[in-house]
């Protein structure tokens, strides 16, 4: 997989090179360019905003701006057979969640815009989904809160693809075995290492038993539990908020 990141503040994805997901990149299990959106800027301040039409506060990404940077992200992979899902990041979008982290995996090429100020002029997504050499365009947000422009939720988005990926966990086991694999799932039971007291607090009987039938009843208790404390949307006994 190719994943090309436009933003103003490529700085912010400087953890790319860390961890786990450096390792896959020095590995070339996938490849990750991050491109200054200011490179393709007008003027002698290299401008990528204007003032809304209509009115209000803040600033607009200009559309040209992000087609002239959007086509020649595209054209560097025009030999490659992989048409890009370009993917931009804003709270007015359908929420990102496993099911999107694993059908990403089935790209060739993620190419994520991030936005800033009041965000990027909406002709950009219309222009782009319909497009003979684009795979489409996903308006997608990252939970239910407001962030200062795409950055972190690019951030968090490669972070959850990516692992899904072969030979980019160190078990390749880990990944299927995580909360919310399966749609309508539960979440993670509670997990201890050594030692077996801490402080008062010992771990669960069943977990130093042996009894493998007796850990997975306690585990599934405890999963059921946590869950239906936690995330009772998932349990289907609590109105959706
Ligand atoms: C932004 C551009 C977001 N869950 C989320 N909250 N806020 C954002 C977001 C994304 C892009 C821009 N402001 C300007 C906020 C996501 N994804």
């Amino acid at each position: 997989m190719r994943i090309d990141i436009l933003t103003v503040f490529p700085d912010y994805f400087a953890p790319l090179d860390l961890s786990l997901v450096g390792k896959a990149r020095k590995d070339h299990i996938f490849e990750v360019h991050v491109h200054d959106l200011r490179h393709w800027g007008v003027g002698a301040h290299k401008q990528v905003d204007d003032t809304p039409y209509g009115g209000g506060p803040g600033m607009v990404m200009s559309a040209d701006v992000w087609g002239t940077a959007l086509d020649s992200i595209q054209r560097v992979d025009a030999p490659l057979v992989h048409k890009p899902l370009l993917v931009i990041p804003t709270p007015s979008g359908i929420v990102f969640n496993q099911s999107t982290a694993a059908d990403w995996t089935a790209q060739g090429h993620l190419v994520f815009a991030c936005g800033r100020y009041e965000g990027i002029d909406s002709r950009v997504a219309v222009h782009y989904s319909d497009h003979p050499d684009w795979a489409g365009v996903s308006e997608i947000s990252l939970g239910d809160y407001v962030l200062a422009g795409g950055e972190v939720a690019v951030l968090a988005m490669i972070e959850a693809v990516t692992r899904l990926m072969p030979g980019v966990l160190g078990n390749p086991g880990s990944a299927v075995d995580d909360s919310f694999s399966i749609p309508g799932g539960l979440v993670e039971g509670s997990v201890f290492t050594k030692p077996p007291l801490w402080r008062d607090l010992e771990v669960p009987a069943p977990l130093l038993s042996g009894n493998h039938a007796l850990i997975a009843q306690w585990r599934a208790a405890d999963s059921a539990r946590r869950t239906s404390i936690n995330r009772p949307d998932l349990m289907g006994d609590s109105p959706q908020v």
